[in-house]
């Protein structure tokens, strides 16, 4: 079963969405297999975004997702990095149509207040910077066979 992480970003907790988020990828019918409320550091940031280093909005990008609480998740289900990301919409909140997290709750590209991993090799990496083995919980949700045949 594939994994991705989900993370609220500061402005996205600041706000008050976490519950909102969590609603739409519970009503989907995706797990959640594992979950933590952390301030995360600048150098923990700059990891998670290396693939960003070279672009002018790394530095700032990297101090915003530190300056306050975020709400990191992995959550599980059959094709969730792909659905997971059409849920969030484009990076731009511009582009992103009604509907999505992105396009329902935010304006600009530096305050988009969400994370999701963009491919499975990368959810896998993040997961894996994000949390050790024995934060997840294993666990059958009571709707398992109501939501997959
Ligand atoms: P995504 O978060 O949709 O995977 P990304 O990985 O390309 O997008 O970029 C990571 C974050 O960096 C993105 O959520 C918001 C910020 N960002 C991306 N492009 C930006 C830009 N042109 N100006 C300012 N911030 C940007
Ligand atoms: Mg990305």
């Amino acid at each position: 079963m594939e994994r991705t992480f989900v993370a609220l970003k500061p402005d996205g907790v600041q706000r008050g969405l976490c519950g909102e988020v969590m609603k739409r990828f519970e009503q989907k019918g995706f797990r959640l297999v594992a979950a933590k409320f952390l301030q995360p550091s600048e150098d923990h940031m700059k990891q998670h975004y290396l693939d960003l280093k070279d672009m002018p909005f790394y530095a700032g990008l990297c101090k915003y997702m530190s300056s306050g609480p975020v709400f990191a998740m992995v959550w599980e289900g059959q094709g969730i990095v792909k659905m997971g990301r059409m849920m969030l919409g484009e990076t731009n909140p511009a582009d992103s149509k009604p509907g999505s997290i992105r396009g329902d709750f935010c304006i600009n590209i530096g305050r988009n207040i969400i994370h999701g991993s963009d491919t499975v090799e990368n959810a896998k990496t993040e997961i894996g910077l994000w949390f050790k083995a024995e934060e997840f919980v294993s666990y059958t949700p009571c709707a398992q066979t109501w939501v997959y045949e």
